[in-house]
């Protein structure tokens, strides 16, 4: 019976450290986010594209040391030839954030007096950190993210990547923690808006919700993880990006 417990002890103490990754929980119904974006848009957008990479995700690091890795420290070792794993931990990380920061507008919170100060010290306006994302975010040719992201001095920075790469990864030229991520792929808006991305832009920006952006700060600010970022990135080690 004992020899039994140990049994069990030894399998749920796998499970805890290979547990697979999940969908996270869209905090609103599909229909909450309309008009900015449609039901069936967010429909779609969670339950078949991000299902699809926390399922590839999966697939990916079965098997493998990654599997015991938390989805940031896979995203920061991943290793030079993890095509598969690199977009689908990032698909599974940037899809995870855009879901938290959106709210339907009444049930929005206010921005933290830090961010709103940091945001004015270096962008002077809100508005003027609204046309730099916009900008970097329809600049962005085919598909990507545009982010606003801490960088290890501490400092906002907006910056877009492309496809589903985000700047916890070393291949970024820019490196922080996302604070904010907008998808400008078509997918997130192209029911509603077809090839309209600035239309779109204008509509998730009246989704954000500044509070949890607030929190973001606040923890990226004291994360361990910035100290990690400083390290060399692959730009400056590799000829190939
Ligand atoms: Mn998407």
């Amino acid at each position: 019976m004992r020899r039994f417990s140990h049994l069990v002890f030894c399998f749920c103490l796998t499970r805890v450290l290979a547990q697979p990754f999940v969908l996270p929980q869209l905090p609103y119904g599909y229909s909450e986010y309309a008009p900015n974006i449609d039901a069936l848009t967010m429909e779609i957008h969670i339950t078949k594209h991000h299902q699809a990479y926390v399922n590839n995700l999966n697939k990916c690091v079965k098997g493998t040391p990654f599997e015991t890795y938390t989805l940031e420290d896979i995203l920061i070792n991943l290793p030079p030839d993890g095509e598969v794993l690199r977009n689908n931990a990032g698909g599974h990380y940037n899809h995870s954030l855009f879901w938290e920061i959106l709210a339907p507008r009444p049930k929005q919170g206010p921005i933290s007096e830090s961010l709103n100060t940091q945001i004015i010290t270096q962008f002077g306006s809100m508005d003027s950190l609204r046309k730099a994302l916009f900008l970097s975010a329809t600049s962005r040719f085919g598909s990507g993210w545009a982010w606003l992201i801490v960088t290890p001095d501490k400092k906002l920075q907006v910056i877009s990547m492309a496809n589903q790469d985000n700047p916890l990864m070393a291949c970024s030229s820019n490196r922080g923690i996302p604070i904010l991520g907008i998808d400008v792929w078509e997918h997130a808006y192209y029911l509603n808006y077809q090839n309209r991305r600035a239309d779109y832009l204008s509509a998730v920006w009246d989704l954000l919700n500044w509070k949890v952006v607030s929190e973001n700060y606040a923890e990226a600010l004291n994360s361990p993880l910035l100290s990690k970022l400083k390290s060399t990135n692959c730009q400056k080690k590799s000829k190939k990006h």
